[in-house]
């Protein structure tokens, strides 16, 4: 038996530093602005920020296209501001997690300056190249953001790989000294006392673009045995690894508890089941709950002692979960705490990203101008140029923009919801009169309130932690049910996952076990109310 892990009690929350508070009223939301809040997180009660990146960075991806690993971008503070968040968080109870992007830098990187400088310049096979001819693509890959996955350098008659933007040149991590740069930053950012990493894109690092394998490379596991041993094993972290591409069988061995490789596995099969099969993440389909109950239940349990995992519905990639798969009109407050008295239950290291403690929800703005992200605006102008209808495009970012889930974040109902005194570099949802911090943590029957105390639940009652997990009533199209078993310790978590009421064939045996939460005022009947949703002890 593996002992105990500090991270498998904690619970995460996800800042987007740019759109979580600004300090200095320039519109972005800055380190120092972060060191103000940590008493709203402490209150909270999470244990660990995961930081989305900060450091030096043209940000043509919002950070995720690094210049410089071991700098803070100036939009965002120094690197003493750094220092000094990871101190105060520390003392709040609180460690910082830092976003590792290992898979590309910028193209504005000082290695990829020297890289294009010719063939035989020694940062040259820090990244991946393919000889050939203008206008003849190598092959046919294309990149994340859109277009194909090849840039042109007509200096060396080379082209460059990379998958996600123009902007993003991939590492060749096939070059030891790629590798050995890498591991030296790491322990760089580990003597500075950060208590963990979140690995982005980490299943696609291991590529061979010569035989269009992009994600789980034949060295995927290699590498990362080898970072894990020469960096995250000399420290007590939390580290986790974003993997499209993981299956079961995969995921056991990102999150293996010998831990050789990560603490856990961030991965998204639940969250494409809403899109039409083989399709894009734009093409919208309804939510099958009978299959969502099937694909974390297959996670729980083919997990439970032999891997972990992450949980989550929501982050800065992803559209905010009650207007996704709950109701952000009518039952907003409601459907908020189903889902998370679901995600809450399960076993696994809880994420929250930033406004989902408050139910904040996706945004409609009226034109493509408002939009930022860069995935949004290009997706917008390749599909206008292969003929579909504005509003149909527009009705796809609406439900699935990455923009949803980086409006500002709403702290109180003064202009710009308090996130800045100047002018937000993306708008502010307009419902922030309605639905912000201020108001939340005033009312003992928030959204706010009640994630407290889901978290507060998950620190007394090991079964949280530890218990296995059962499915119940897998068949049911609205009822999302199961149990967690420790020892003699059973709890029940039963939510009707509607908008309309629903009889609990569960309620005869559990209606005497000892309510843990409950998201409706009063008893919990035989028939749920629209999203209701209960968890009990026996
Ligand atoms: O995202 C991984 C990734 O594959 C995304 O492109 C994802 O497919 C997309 O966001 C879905 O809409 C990570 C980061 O989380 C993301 O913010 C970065 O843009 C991306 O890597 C590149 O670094
Ligand atoms: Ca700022």
């Amino acid at each position: 038996q593996y002992e105990k892990k500090w991270w498998q009690q904690a619970v995460v929350y996800q800042i987007y530093p740019r759109s979580f508070q600004d300090s200095n009223g320039d519109g972005i939301g800055d380190i120092p602005g972060i060191i103000e809040r940590l008493p709203y997180l402490e209150k909270l009660g999470i244990d660990a920020i995961w930081l989305s990146p900060v450091c030096k960075s043209p940000q043509d991806d919002n950070g995720y296209d690094i210049s410089d690993y071991q700098d803070i971008d100036p939009m965002f503070g120094t690197l003493a501001d750094m220092e000094e968040l990871i101190r105060k968080a520390k003392d709040h109870g609180i460690r910082i997690i830092m976003d590792l992007v290992l898979n590309h830098t910028s193209d504005e990187h000082p290695w990829f300056l020297e890289a294009k400088k010719s063939k035989d310049n020694p940062y040259h096979d820090y990244y991946v190249w393919e000889d050939g001819v203008e206008g003849e693509l190598p092959n046919e890959m294309k990149a994340g953001f859109g277009g194909p996955a090849w840039e042109w350098v007509p200096e060396l008659g080379q082209y460059y790989f990379h998958q996600f933007s123009v902007k993003q040149p991939d590492l060749n991590w096939e070059n030891p000294k790629v590798r050995r740069e890498i591991y030296d930053m790491i322990l760089w950012w580990m003597e500075k006392g950060v208590g963990g990493f979140r690995l982005d894109v980490i299943d696609q690092i291991a590529k061979e673009p010569d035989l269009e394998i992009t994600a789980n490379g034949p060295m995927l596991h290699a590498f990362i045995r080898e970072m894990s041993r020469e960096t995250f094993q000399k420290g007590d972290l939390i580290t986790v690894g974003e993997a499209w591409g993981a299956d079961v069988e995969r995921a056991k061995l990102y999150s293996h508890p010998n831990g050789s490789e990560f603490s856990m596995v961030f991965q998204f099969e639940h969250i494409g089941l809403d899109q039409q099969e083989g399709k894009e993440k734009w093409d919208l389909a309804p939510l099958p709950l009978v299959k969502l109950k099937k694909v974390l239940a297959k996670w729980q349990t083919e997990l439970h002692g032999k891997g972990w995992n992450s949980l989550f519905w929501n982050n800065h990639d992803l559209p905010r979960i009650v207007s996704r798969w709950g109701n952000d009109g009518k039952y907003r407050a409601e459907s908020a705490k189903m889902l998370a008295v679901l995600l809450h239950g399960m076993q696994g290291t809880p994420y929250i990203y930033q406004g989902e403690e408050l139910g904040m929800t996706n945004v409609q703005f009226e034109d493509i101008s408002h939009y930022r992200d860069i995935e949004t605006l290009n997706m917008y102008k390749e599909r206008l140029e292969k003929g579909y209808e504005k509003e149909d495009i527009m009705a796809s970012i609406y439900a699935r923009s990455r923009d949803n889930a980086r409006t500002p974040m709403q702290w109180d109902d003064t202009p710009n919801a308090g996130f800045t005194s100047g002018t937000p570099w993306i708008e502010v949802n307009p419902n922030y009169t309605r639905i912000n911090a201020g108001k939340e943590l005033e009312d003992p029957e928030s959204v706010f309130s009640f994630y407290q105390k889901l978290i507060r639940l998950r620190k007394e009652h090991p079964v949280f932690v530890e218990g296995e997990f059962h499915l119940l009533l897998p068949e049911d199209p609205q009822i999302f049910a199961y149990t967690r078993r420790l020892g003699d310790t059973e709890m029940l978590v039963c939510a009707n996952f509607s908008d309309q009421p629903a009889t609990c064939p569960l309620w005869k045996e559990w209606k005497d076990g000892r309510v843990l939460i409950h998201n409706y005022p009063g008893e919990y009947e035989e028939e749920l109310k629209p999203y209701e949703a209960v968890m009990i002890l026996l």
